[in-house]
């Protein structure tokens, strides 16, 4: 049994080394995508025991993400399907524009439903994260987001969720509606500003007000992610905004999903919200300068030599 519980889609991610248009790339290098499991690994590298629960392909892409997924030291429940596991490619075009190109509909991961596991995975956890990838996958993976987050708060598991809305699954308004109606079941809110755009028709002038609105809804903690910028974290009826670190970004995928281990390995330390989001940002930051969408999360320790600007050489 883990202290964080996280549930979702991990893909097998090809992804070329270099700028360019796919079509002319001569290689692609075979990484693991997924936001939750991302949030997952980085997690598992501070130090937490965390358990992932997915479905997977009988195909060696399932094994792929399998064995990618325990050597970080995640405990994975996985059902074996007659689907596919999913895969997805991504492109940097010679613009510096990216691309994301999805082969996952229908995919195992698509096909999660309400009890397709045991609900007493969550007897233990302190913290269970989804994300709006997962309830876009499917009609079926929209049951068994709800189910599961009634399941974790049966067990009084703190919920935090991603809005993570992905414009390539689902439409603006059925994503609004969705994350509006689990509301009540979030104790931690993350969303990004493109997030935020759904939110765009009901007129709030500030940033504070989309916050503080979706606060009342239900979410005691809610945290608006600014790229490059940092964060605006709304808790206990005061907004913080916290500044993003300065690095070079090489590359921004994953980033959102980084950030979110860091402030909730923030909230599982008991660290106050300024705290909080000066660990997701930092774990954001270091998420850009890597290539690939987890790679860069740090070990605890290389978080805090980070954080001390401890930039000499270890030698
Ligand atoms: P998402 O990846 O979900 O779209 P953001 O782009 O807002 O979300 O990035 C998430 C977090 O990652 C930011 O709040 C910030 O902490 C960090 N971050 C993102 N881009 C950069 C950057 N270029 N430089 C430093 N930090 C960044
Ligand atoms: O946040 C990063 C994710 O976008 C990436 O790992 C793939 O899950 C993914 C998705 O659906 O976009």
């Amino acid at each position: 049994m883990s202290e964080v519980v996280t549930a979702g889609e991990a893909m097998v991610l090809l992804l070329p080394p270099r700028q360019g248009y796919l079509r002319h790339q001569p290689y692609l290098e075979v990484r693991v995508g997924g936001a939750e499991a991302n949030t997952a690994v980085a997690l598992a590298r501070l130090g937490f025991s965390v358990s992932f629960l997915t479905f997977l392909g009988q195909d060696e892409l399932g094994e792929l993400v399998l064995n990618r997924l325990r050597a970080e030291g995640i405990q994975v429940f996985s059902k074996r399907t007659r689907a596919p596991t999913g895969l997805y490619l991504r492109e940097c075009l010679p613009s510096g524009r990216g691309r994301v190109f999805y082969y996952r509909q229908g995919s195992a991961a698509s096909f999660m439903h309400p009890e397709s596991f045991s609900p007493e995975l969550l007897n233990e956890a302190k913290l269970f994260h989804l994300s709006g990838v997962t309830p876009a996958l499917s009609e079926s993976t929209r049951s068994f987001t709800r189910w599961i987050l009634q399941e974790a708060r049966k067990r009084n598991v703190v919920v935090s969720f991603d809005v993570n809305y992905r414009k390539k699954l689902w439409v603006p308004e059925e994503a609004r509606v969705f994350v509006e109606d689990i509301l009540p079941l979030i104790d931690i809110l993350f969303l990004s500003e493109e997030d935020a755009v759904l939110w765009s028709e009901e007129g709030f002038e500030r940033e504070e007000e989309l916050l503080g609105a979706l606060s009342a809804k239900g979410p005691r903690e809610v945290v608006l992610k600014r790229g490059k910028r940092g964060a605006l974290g709304f808790s206990n009826g005061s907004f913080l905004e916290s500044r993003g670190f300065p690095v070079k970004e090489v590359d921004p995928v994953g980033a959102g999903d980084a950030f979110n281990a860091g402030y909730l390995a923030g909230f599982l330390w008991g660290h106050p919200l300024e705290e909080r989001l000066k660990l997701g940002n930092a774990l954001g930051a270091l998420a850009v300068t890597n290539l690939g969408d987890y790679e860069g999360a740090p070990s605890r320790e290389d978080l805090f030599g980070f954080l001390a600007e401890d930039l000499s050489l270890d030698r």
